[in-house]
Parts: C-alpha cells; structure tokens; sequence
C-alpha cells in the first residue's frame, strides 16, 4: 500500500530515473544499443526494485503514464547521443501488458517519436510472451501497426513464459531475448547448451536475431558465437547505469574510429 500511495506522486515528484545496459556485438564488443531500465527513489519509501513495484504500477494502471515517461525519456536519450555523435544507439523500452492493450498505444510511440525526433528504426519495444497469447489476430494486428512505424519488436525473457512456436512464425518479431536463467550455467549444464542450441536454430530458421541476457563470462560469450547468437547483454559488459555512465561506455567506441 505503501508503494501505491508513493507511486502515485513520483511522476509529480521527478523521482524516477532511467538506466541504461548495453547491448553489446558478441563478437567484437561494439555497444550496438541499450535496454532502458526504469529505477525509482521514492521520498518516502528509498529505492525500491521495479521487480516490486511494476507489478504495482501494473495492477493499479499507474504503469500507463510512467510507461509513456520512461518511452519519452528513453527516446530523448537516444537522439541526445545521436546529436553529440556518440550514435547509435538502438533503444530498447519494455512495454507492460497494459501498455501494449492501450488502444492508443501506436498513437503514443508515434507521438513521442515525431516529439524526440528519433529514428524510428532505432526504437526497439520488449514484449514479453504473456502479452501475445491472448487473443491472436488482436495481437497481429497492433504489433504489424507498431512495425509500420519503422519500429522493432523484442520477445524478452524468451522460454520463461507461455513459449507457443506458433505465434514466432505470425508474428512480426525482430529479436529474441535469451533469458538468463537459460545463460547462466553455460557452457557446463547440457540441458542449458540443448536449448539455447535450439533457440538458436529456430532463431536462424525463423530469420529472428538473438540476444542473450545476463552474459557474465568469457565461456558463455565462447559459447554463444558458436550458436551464432549475436548479441549480448550483461554484466560481463556492464550493469545497467545512469545516462552519464553509459556516455563513457560510448566514447571509447567514438575514439577508436
Ligand atoms: O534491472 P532490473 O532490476 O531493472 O529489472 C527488473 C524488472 O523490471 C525486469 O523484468 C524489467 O524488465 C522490469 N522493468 C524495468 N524497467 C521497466 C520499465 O520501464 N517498464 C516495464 N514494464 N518493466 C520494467
Ligand atoms: O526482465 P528483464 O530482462 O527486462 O530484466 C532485466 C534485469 O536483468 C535487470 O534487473 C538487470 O539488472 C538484470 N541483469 C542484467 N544483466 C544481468 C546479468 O548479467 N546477471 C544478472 N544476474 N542479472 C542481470
Ligand atoms: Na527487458
Ligand atoms: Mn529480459
């Protein structure tokens, strides 16, 4: 109760923040983009995880308008660095379950794009399973709107939900996510090195590209490129961090060329 009652004015109090994880070419290192990580200090209650309080903010219907701030916030960002030459960096925003239900929902990212000036092509939403399950030509039908944006779409924490193939071959999907707890043991567990073989196979045979989460060791990353996976997130590269933090992460990148 607590967390509602805080929730409710830190939009109106600024106490939310954004930090950012790269996403990183498993093969060279290079930063190709990042995910966007909503963190909140909240006056009366510290900080507190999003593990806590997204569920609240989901279930109360808060997440609409702290959703949009963190898509706008995310956005300016994106186009900030673009500006300053430290570009680019391809976004990615998780949308919640009531956001992606929002009948305005395409009118919003359109809105904020056209507002941020971002490339839509570096805009990259994460879904998650559960939010494609229900009702599937709905489902078709808003995420073929949101790719005439010029958009990609993410499917995050790939295997943990209600995995269904079908909806991989409909739907207009760019990336999966590997979830991490499929990374985690890599290379040793075989159960571990079977799925994510075979993730990597229908990935190749869809014509999806993967992204592993939670990549914390060189054996994981060696093991990765023999899948062919190409991307990588994870504190091997970086935690994610305040905007300032990740502008250092770019500028080696800026140097070197
Ligand atoms: O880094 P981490 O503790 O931030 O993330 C915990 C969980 O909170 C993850 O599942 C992540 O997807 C979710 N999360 C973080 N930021 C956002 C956000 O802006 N919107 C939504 N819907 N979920 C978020
Ligand atoms: O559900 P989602 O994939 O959006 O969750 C992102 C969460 O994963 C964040 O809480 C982030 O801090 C966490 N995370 C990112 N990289 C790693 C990692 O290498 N190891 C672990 N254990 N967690 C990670
Ligand atoms: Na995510
Ligand atoms: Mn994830």
């Amino acid at each position: 109760l607590h967390i509602e009652t805080g929730l409710r004015r830190a939009l109106e109090r600024n106490e939310f923040d954004v930090h950012y994880q790269p996403k990183v070419d498993l093969m060279n290192g290079d930063i190709l983009g990042a995910e966007a990580l909503l963190r909140w200090d909240g006056r009366d209650v510290g900080k507190v995880s999003p593990m806590e309080f997204v569920p609240v903010a989901e279930e109360t219907g808060l997440v609409q308008p702290i959703g949009e701030w963190v898509l706008r916030r995310a956005c300016t960002q994106a186009a900030l660095w673009r500006d300053r030459g430290l570009g680019p960096v391809r976004m990615g925003v998780n949308l919640s379950a009531r956001q992606f239900n929002d009948p305005d929902l395409v009118t919003k990212v359109r809105t904020i794009l056209e507002e941020t000036g971002l490339d839509p092509s570096m805009l990259d939403l994460e879904l998650t399973e559960s939010m494609l399950v229900e009702d599937g030509d709905q489902v078709v039908a808003v995420l073929r709107r949101l790719k005439a944006l010029g958009i990609t779409l993410s499917i995050d924490d790939f295997g943990t939900g209600y995995s269904s193939f079908g909806y991989l071959k409909r739907f207009p999907i760019d990336f999966i996510k590997i979830d991490r707890s499929f990374v985690v043991d890599l290379p040793n567990n075989i159960d571990d090195m079977a799925i994510t073989r075979a993730i990597a196979s229908m990935a190749s045979a869809l014509r999806l590209r993967l992204v592993a989460e939670g990549v914390e060791t060189n054996e994981q990353v060696a093991f990765l490129r023999t899948l062919g996976c190409d991307q990588g997130q994870g504190f091997l590269y970086s935690r994610p961090v305040p905007a300032v933090a990740f502008e250092a992460l770019l500028r080696p990148r800026h140097l070197r060329i």
